[in-house]
């Protein structure tokens, strides 16, 4: 008997301690996997009081006071790292230190609600030896330790020097570099010791995973699902799609995104096998039977994260007032990430996007479409998740942050304009821009409006006049989505179309360009831009990053459908200015 017990307490610090090293584990390079030290964790259901209690002071003050009761440590041995408060508990984060450096695998985390403290976890330390505060090798030696070892580039995130914990109890004093390699979609954090100059270990920051859904480029389930590996783009979300900066998710939520089925956030849908989401829809079946709202809901947080990747590459970073969770860079304000009802019982036929100031949760709504039988889901047609998902874009870009700048109807018609092209865009394939894109013919099994997206004005004949009978703003919206459509093709005629720009916005080629042009033209055009304004905006946007080489193809384009030079009112101009 007295065996057994030894066998099962054996047992339960060896899971405590891989449980640990487990957490951000990969395969793929398994002689570099960091060490943690083994995690302890304590809830207090009601609350507990802490030193601090009943006083006025900071969650900092606070949580610094109660680490220090519970570890018995001086305050010198921690510091305070971050913190913040949800609409349900404040949360503070702590981490170990020696002469004021950091340990990077050393933390603790205090939860508080209603002034009493009701969890508590930790990893401190008390090391057998520790290396001197004072690095014997240069930052730069470290740099090439650590690019040598992962077979990447250093990139532009200055180093800093933390202690990491050995698994002999040691602690290492270390540099840490950012390395990363994109053609092999490596990011790394490396530890490297700064009195050796020895490579130690490393963090991945990418975290493998797989996602049935339907690719970006399609517009619809009748174009088939694919099983598609690690579609996050790194440089766009250095933590991962599953990764909100404090906790890594088993579900279809993350940093950009949290995506759950009606008005339950807590219905997520889980992997289906670690790191997999590998659902099949059944299009006999109706939206909630089988696995279908498990493969919807996989499908829109695989596009929502996409889109959040390929803005990001064009500029709609957090200083852009993007959405997400945890900024990884400087500016803008977090806690933002896209919340996406899938399935919502609320509507029908139909979806929509809520866009809050910066700071604020985007909302997304999918609703069902009856016009088939069984009902057809939003979900399920990419077009009409992207249509709603830039409505995101243009509200926080245009004005600032504030969500309120797209409001006058002309605006308005605007905002759906850009969404639809901006569908219209990602849909694109190759270097014959499809002169026929109609959103909405599957989920409506008609398209929903009126005429397709087309360079032929007999297939759509909508120019800047007819917003003079066009009141309402989806309709108004078609005649600038197609001047938009117009204008990607005329662009692709002139430069060419390359096929990775989803990813790579460096290139020359038409889609690149109408891409950099759409988002750099948001920010500049007024708050409740009109028509006119929206299309100078395009043409200084070129201006200021192309010195015009654009203009005239802009100009001639935009005149091309009414919005000439003396367009005014309404009222068609087909010319252009002088020299173009
Ligand atoms: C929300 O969904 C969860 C998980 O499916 C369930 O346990 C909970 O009861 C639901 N809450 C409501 C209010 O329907
Ligand atoms: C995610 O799943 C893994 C195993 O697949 C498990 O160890 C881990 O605790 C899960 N994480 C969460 C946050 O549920
Ligand atoms: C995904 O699911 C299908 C159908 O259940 C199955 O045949 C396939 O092997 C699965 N793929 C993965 C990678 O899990
Ligand atoms: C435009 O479309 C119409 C109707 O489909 C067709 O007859 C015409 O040839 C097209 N024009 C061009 C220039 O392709
Ligand atoms: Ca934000």
């Amino acid at each position: 008997m007295p065996n057994f017990s030894l066998v099962l307490l054996l047992g339960f610090f060896l899971n405590s301690a891989s449980a640990g090293r487990s957490l951000k584990a990969t395969v793929r390079k398994p002689a570099t996997q960091t060490f943690f030290p083994g995690n302890s964790f304590q809830t207090f259901e009601g609350g507990l009081d802490h030193p601090l209690s009943g006083r006025d002071g900071s969650l900092a003050d606070a949580a610094s006071a109660f680490v220090q009761t519970q570890l018995q440590v001086d305050s010198s041995t921690m510091k305070y790292k971050s913190g913040y408060s949800s609409d349900i508990a404040q949360h503070a984060y702590i981490k170990q230190q020696h002469e004021n450096i950091p340990f990077a695998n050393a933390v603790a985390n205090v939860a508080f609600k209603d002034g009493k403290v009701v969890s508590f976890g930790y990893s401190f330390v008390k090391p057998s030896s520790l290396a001197s505060s004072s690095p014997t090798v240069s930052v730069d030696a470290a740099i090439s330790a650590a690019e040598a070892a992962l077979d990447g580039k250093h990139n532009n995130i200055p180093t800093t020097l933390e202690y990491l914990v050995n698994a002999d109890n040691t602690a290492s004093l270390v540099y840490v570099v950012q390395v990363q390699n994109p053609a092999q979609d490596t990011w790394y954090e490396a530890f490297v010791d700064a009195h050796s100059g020895k490579f130690i270990s490393a963090i991945d920051f990418v975290s493998n995973a797989a996602y049935r859904v339907l690719p970006i480029f399609k517009q619809d389930l009748t174009e088939g699902f694919e099983l598609l590996v690690n579609p996050q783009d790194p440089v766009s979300s250095p933590l991962g799609w599953h990764n909100d900066g404090i906790t890594t998710s088993n579900d279809t939520s993350g940093n950009n995104a949290m995506v759950y089925l009606d008005q339950n956030t807590t219905d997520t849908t889980p992997q289906s096998a670690p790191g997999i989401f590998n659902y099949t829809q059944d299009p006999t079946l109706s939206p909630g039977a089988g696995m279908n709202s498990d493969a919807a809901r996989t499908n829109v947080f695989y596009i929502i994260n996409t889109v959040h990747d390929v803005w990001y590459r064009y500029g709609f970073t957090e200083a852009a007032f993007n959405f997400q969770q945890t900024n990884v860079q400087t500016g803008g304000v977090g806690g933002d990430r896209v919340l996406a009802s899938v399935q919502n019982s609320e509507g029908i036929n139909n979806a929509n996007f809520a866009t809050p100031p910066d700071g604020q949760s985007g909302q997304m709504n999918l609703y069902l479409w009856n016009a088939a039988n069984p009902e057809r889901d939003g979900a399920l047609e990419n077009d009409i998740v992207t249509h709603e998902n830039t409505h995101g874009i243009t509200n926080r870009m245009t004005g600032g942050g504030t969500g309120r700048c797209l409001q006058i109807v002309e605006s308005g018609g605007l905002s759906e304009g850009w969404s639809d092209a901006m569908a219209d865009w990602m849909e694109q394939v190759g270097p014959t821009i499809v002169d026929f894109f109609a959103l909405g013919g599957y989920v409506n099994l008609v398209p929903i409006r009126h005429h397709p997206y087309s360079t032929n004005s007999t297939t759509n004949p909508l120019t800047y006049s007819s917003l003079m009978t066009l009141f309402e703003v989806h309709d108004s919206g078609e005649v600038w989505a197609n001047m938009l459509h117009n204008v990607h093709a005329a662009l692709v005629d002139a430069h060419g179309f390359l096929e990775t720009a989803r990813t790579d916005p460096t290139g020359s080629e038409g889609n690149v360009v109408w891409l950099h042009l759409f988002i750099d033209a948001l920010a500049l055009q007024p708050c409740q831009p009109d028509f006119l304004q929206a299309r100078d905006a395009w043409i200084q946007a070129d201006q200021n990053r192309y010195a015009g080489a654009n203009k005239c193809l802009l100009w001639k384009t935009f005149a091309s459908r009414g919005m000439g030079f003396h367009a005014f009112d309404y009222t068609d101009d087909f010319s252009v200015p002088a020299g173009c």
